[in-house]
């Protein structure tokens, strides 16, 4: 399934404003309330408070202070986080829970479709999705997830304890609190050392890619 198609199903289900979501619409500064109480055209979901309301993309640069937490890779390894992100490639990451009907399966369909515009480029990035219900995500549980979005190598899921888990969402500052309605967020950094790019809602595919390319001067 392709990610805008799953992405126009999720915001029908969950009454989102389409204008929130297209990539154009980083320019406008609807705040999300006026947006959302606006919003009359998806009439069907009217009865909706609008709480799953998506704020429009947004790039900012942010410094995470990285934990030294141990989380479990799909595979089964055991890793020290901090260690993780050392390594030289640039890395990309997320949040998301296998259970998750809504806004993780679009997040995963768009790291599964950089992963195909990256093309043979892919091997010379990482990216990360760390579970937010490692409770129930086993390593098991995450293998399976990766294969349903094929994840390639360099494309690993993250498990751990709820604290590890909170741990790693606190530095990254993404802290969900609610699994029905969670913040949107991916995160890109060059190398080991420079800052993170914070994208705010759902960074398209080419956007995410941008970021790559834009450093690799290509
Ligand atoms: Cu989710």
């Amino acid at each position: 399934m392709n990610w805008r198609f799953r992405l126009t199903m999720m915001i029908f289900t969950i009454g989102v404003s389409p204008a929130l979501l297209s990539t154009t619409s980083a320019s406008h500064n609807h705040s999300q309330e006026t947006s959302a109480s606006h919003d009359h055209s998806q009439t069907t979901s009217a009865s909706h408070d609008h709480s799953h309301a998506i704020a429009p993309v947004k790039r900012t640069v942010v410094a995470p202070r990285i934990p030294a937490v141990t989380l479990v890779r799909d595979d089964g390894t055991k890793v020290d986080f901090s260690e993780e992100l050392r390594d030289p490639r640039p890395i990309y990451l997320n949040f998301i829970f296998t259970s998750c009907t809504t806004v993780c399966p679009v997040m995963s369909q768009i790291f599964s479709a950089l992963q195909d515009r990256l093309g043979a480029d892919r091997a010379k990035v990482r990216m990360i999705s760390i579970s937010i219900d490692p409770e129930y995500d086993t390593p098991p549980r995450l293998t399976a997830y990766a294969r349903q979005f094929g994840a390639d190598d360099q494309w690993h899921f993250y498990t751990g304890t709820t604290d590890t888990s909170l741990a790693v969402q606190r530095a990254f500052d993404l802290v969900i609190r609610d699994k029905m309605n969670h913040p949107v967020a991916s995160f890109y950094r060059g190398a080991p050392g420079q800052p993170w790019v914070r994208i705010d809602g759902f960074a398209s595919p080419e956007q995410l890619e941008a970021e790559y390319r834009s450093m690799a001067g290509g």
